[in-house]
């Protein structure tokens, strides 16, 4: 009582991780993890949602791994009230020092092919400011 609930409730999440992981083999699949978002209230733009999975899928084995899942919530849980473009952010930072390098942005472009996209070193919080005004 009395916690102000930010927009993400990662108790919530961490549950959804385990509900929907249907075959119990400890693994997300990019429909699991979508229905997980939405479950939990979460209604983002389904391609910016395939965005971040495969961006918290470090290994590319197209699931998501308790660890993996784990990883990406550890540096998510630095962000007041995240949204999608935080969480893709974060999910980008592969290395979780807080900057969006070029092979962390190669990455990113591999899977998000925007035209006019900077290539150029960046911290997350530009990152997002980047995503949010990118069209
Ligand atoms: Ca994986
Ligand atoms: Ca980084």
């Amino acid at each position: 009582m009395g916690n102000q609930q930010s927009s993400l409730d990662f108790k919530a999440l961490q549950r959804a991780f385990i509900m929907y992981d249907t075959n119990m083999d400890g693994h997300l699949q990019a429909e699991e993890y979508a229905n997980a978002l939405l479950k939990i209230g979460f209604t983002p733009d389904f391609k910016l949602c395939e965005l971040c999975f495969r961006l918290i899928d470090t290994d590319r084995n197209t699931t998501i791994s308790c660890d993996e899942f784990k990883q990406f919530m550890d540096r998510l849980s630095k962000v007041h009230t995240p949204d999608i473009f935080d969480m893709i952010a974060c999910a980008a930072d592969a290395n979780g020092d807080g900057i969006i390098d070029s092979k962390e942005m190669k990455t990113v472009q591999k899977f998000y092919s925007k035209p006019n996209f900077p290539f150029q070193e960046m911290t997350t919080q530009q990152f997002v400011h980047v995503l949010r005004t990118t069209k």
